[in-house]
């Protein structure tokens, strides 16, 4: 932050749907500078001329009636030994702290981003009232300086990735070993749902639990087809803990073997996805991972007779038609996380997540694996998650 600046933050409120109640992620940002993870609160972070920085908080009041359909609101107290934060007030105040701190200051940060839902009503009606009352401050975007702090992951926040990895593990390990018995798409998600909320932990987004053709469907979340014999099921999945997400995806036969063709196609990914793994290091541009990622599989789908290299030669992007995603994202408090850089440092965590999908052959196969990056190499953080022909059909078939 500049000298003379005040960056705000505001969390969601409670989402509610006719009468019930969707606990949403209160806000990342909120929730990364603070660790507060409530709905409804708000964060100013000021840095005046001397370079010194104080944060204030601002939390929802407890009321009986909250109290009585909502439960109990934390404390300021509470508030207070959570974020470290001194400063910590109730809602009703931050208007006029706002007015008092914003006096002498020279520059507003708000969080804007393209990516992001900052459609809050109440933040965009304060942005507007800023800009009209502060005359001769700019204001700019926060979305740079917080996404480049939260790119690079601490230890405990791996720490946090890691615990998840344990339950997302089990939850897929859970599926492979029964899936010979299960007979559609729902008691597969319901098998991850099952592992991930016993363990207290949450689905990190919708899974997707796509057999057959709809594996083809890159985003298929209806999860409820009944499997046909020699189905592939395509699983897209992770649980999160406190508020971390894991992202992982896998392919399995849902008979218990890959047929000689479904082998061919796998295989290939499975190739693709190893190299990908292999070159990601320190220094190296996200754009240039995909760019190499793309041409190896280029390379593959030509050489399993997939597409053709005189078609290729005379248009490259006759791969999206079987591979149309990229290599993959950044990951953490997002599962598609924010990102101020695309070159790789020390602690970014990301997905490496080919797929090849044939609709007509109804064949969608993606495998997905969360990768840290550090100075030694890349680090697999999902490699307890077996990705092996001849593991997955030995444990299916045990
Ligand atoms: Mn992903």
């Amino acid at each position: 932050m500049k000298k003379n600046s005040i960056a705000v933050f505001f969390s969601k409120d409670v989402n509610v749907k006719g009468d019930n109640e969707y606990f949403d992620f209160c806000d990342p940002n909120i929730f990364y500078l603070t660790g507060v993870d409530q709905a409804n609160i708000k964060l100013i972070m000021h840095k005046n001329s001397k370079n010194e920085i104080k944060s204030y908080l601002f939390v929802q009041q407890s009321t009986k009636f909250l109290e009585t359909w909502h439960g109990k609101k934390l404390s300021i107290v509470q508030s207070r030994s959570i974020s470290g934060i001194d400063n910590v007030y109730l809602l009703k105040d931050f208007e006029d702290k706002f007015d008092k701190l914003s006096k002498k200051i020279k520059h507003l940060y708000t969080f804007e981003h393209k990516m992001f839902d900052t459609c809050l009503n109440d933040y965009k009606n304060f942005i507007k009232k800023s800009k009209r009352k502060l005359k001769g401050v700019s204001i700019e975007s926060s979305a740079k300086i917080i996404s480049k702090l939260r790119q690079v992951k601490s230890s405990e926040e791996i720490t946090q990735l890691q615990n998840a990895m344990e339950i997302t593990s089990e939850a897929f390990l859970h599926v492979l070993k029964n899936l010979k018995k299960l007979k559609n798409e729902a008691q597969v998600s319901a098998l991850l749902s099952f592992d991930y909320i016993r363990n207290h932990t949450k689905h990190s987004y919708e899974p997707i639990c796509a057999s057959g053709a709809n594996s083809c469907i890159m985003h298929y979340v209806t999860n409820k087809d009944n499997f046909k014999k020699n189905d592939l099921i395509l699983i897209d999945s992770g649980c999160e803990i406190n508020n971390y997400k894991n992202d992982i995806s896998r392919t399995f036969p849902v008979s218990g073997k890959f047929t000689k063709r479904q082998e061919l196609i796998y295989e290939t990914c499975l190739k693709v996805q190893k190299y990908a793994i292999s070159i990601v290091k320190v220094g190296m541009n996200f754009r240039d991972l995909d760019e190499a990622a793309r041409k190896f599989m280029s390379i593959e789908l030509i050489k399993i007779g997939l597409i053709k290299k005189k078609d290729y030669d005379k248009d490259e992007k006759i791969v999206n038609k079987f591979y149309p995603h990229s290599i993959g994202h950044f990951l953490g408090l997002d599962t598609h996380d924010l990102a101020s850089t695309l070159v790789l440092e020390e602690g970014h965590v990301i997905t490496i997540e080919p797929g090849i999908y044939i609709n007509k052959e109804k064949i969608g196969i993606r495998i997905e694996d969360n990768i840290l990056v550090t100075n030694e190499g890349p680090v697999n953080l999902s490699k307890s998650i077996p990705k092996e022909i001849d593991e997955i059909e030995r444990i299916m078939n045990n």
